[in-house]
């Protein structure tokens, strides 16, 4: 079908150019612009707003998954609470990243309880909200934000299964045990999945080039509950012609029958989302993800959660921002990997 983005921008504002209610919706896009511990450059808090109007220059049609849009796609209002703890926290959290260091004293220790309060404010919030979609038997999607702001949909998910399995896109490992102190920093995610829900069984990273040393250990101790192809591996394999379907198919097979897809956008290539704040050379190009997202929807997994997160809009695009525009590029690639990851877990249910 043609899709007339003027003709949808009259009439829709809604997500993808729909005009979905969340009675109707079979997919609840939740965003969390949410980005307290980012440690490098922040940004991640304007994606929602970025991928909306981006979102209305994607065509509905969709040469591998058909037409996703047909089960309903809503993107839920932001909660006002999120952006007044955002602004509170990035405020006492930069307090804190700008002493980087040094000693600390009785101030920044109040910041960062407060800092670390506000991350479990935040989790038992997304948690919630998670829930809720799950009750209705709709797909959970969370935007983001950075990436510390999927746990609590993770561990929703995860009450709901036998086991859960975490597809792990990134660039970064995100181990990191309370990096710089913050509990819920967006390094660490992964590290306090591993640590605090037991539902999740196993996970597999893809992309991962840039980790610590102490992050490289638990991935060797983890007794197999983490499988991570390497960004360097990967690369490896394609240059030699591997097959890389299969090398795909094996990896998935680590995972149990049901999947959350977790994809921090700076596991593709920079080149594919240059604002993000921690870009890293290397990754994924943009055909490499759509072959991991088409081999997961003949897996035989079922998706029963996703999020996106770490899609950073160019600095000072976000207000008055119109698709189209040459600082939009992170958000239009944003949009369409939204869509494609739709797709797929469309396809798995
Ligand atoms: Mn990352």
């Amino acid at each position: 079908m043609e899709f007339d983005p003027n003709a949808a921008a009259a009439h829709d504002s809604g997500l993808f150019g729909l005009n979905c209610t969340p009675e109707e919706a079979g997919v609840h896009v939740i965003p969390v612009p949410f980005e307290a511990t980012t440690s490098y450059r922040r940004g991640t808090a304007s994606a929602p707003a970025a991928i909306l109007p981006a979102s209305h220059q994607v065509e509905l049609y969709d040469t591998e998954f058909g037409n996703p849009y047909e089960a309903g796609i809503c993107l839920l209002p932001v909660d006002q609470k999120l952006s007044t703890w955002n602004a509170e926290a990035c405020y006492r959290a930069e307090a804190i990243l700008a002493r980087h260091g040094s000693a600390r004293d009785a101030e920044s220790d109040k910041n960062l309880a407060r800092v670390n309060e506000l991350g479990h404010e935040l989790n038992q919030h997304v948690y919630q909200a998670t829930r809720d979609v799950l009750d209705r038997g709709a797909l959970p999607i969370i935007l983001g934000g950075d990436h510390s702001v999927p746990f609590g949909s993770i561990q929703a998910c995860a009450e709901r299964v036998p086991a859960l399995g975490l597809l792990h896109f990134d660039a970064h490992a995100d181990m990191r045990k309370a990096y710089c102190g913050f509990t819920w920093s967006h390094a660490s995610i992964l590290y306090n999945v591993l640590d605090q829900i037991d539902g999740v069984s196993r996970i597999a990273q893809v992309g991962i080039r840039d980790l610590c040393e102490e992050e490289h250990n638990l991935i060797r101790t983890s007794e197999e509950r983490v499988h991570t192809l390497f960004d360097s591996e990967w690369a490896a394999m394609r240059r030699n012609g591997a097959e890389l379907s299969s090398l795909i198919r094996e990896n998935l097979a680590t995972l149990p029958e049901h999947v959350y897809v977790t994809f921090d956008i700076d596991g593709l290539d920079p080149t594919l989302c240059p604002n993000t704040g921690t870009p890293v050379p290397g990754g994924l190009s943009w055909h490499d993800a759509m072959l991991w997202l088409s081999e997961l929807s003949r897996s035989g997994k079922r998706v029963v959660g996703m999020d996106l997160v770490e899609v950073a809009p160019k600095q000072g695009s976000a207000a008055g921002f119109t698709a189209g525009e040459a600082d939009g590029w992170d958000a239009i690639v944003a949009a369409r990997l939204l869509y494609r990851m739709i797709g797929c877990a469309l396809a798995t249910r």
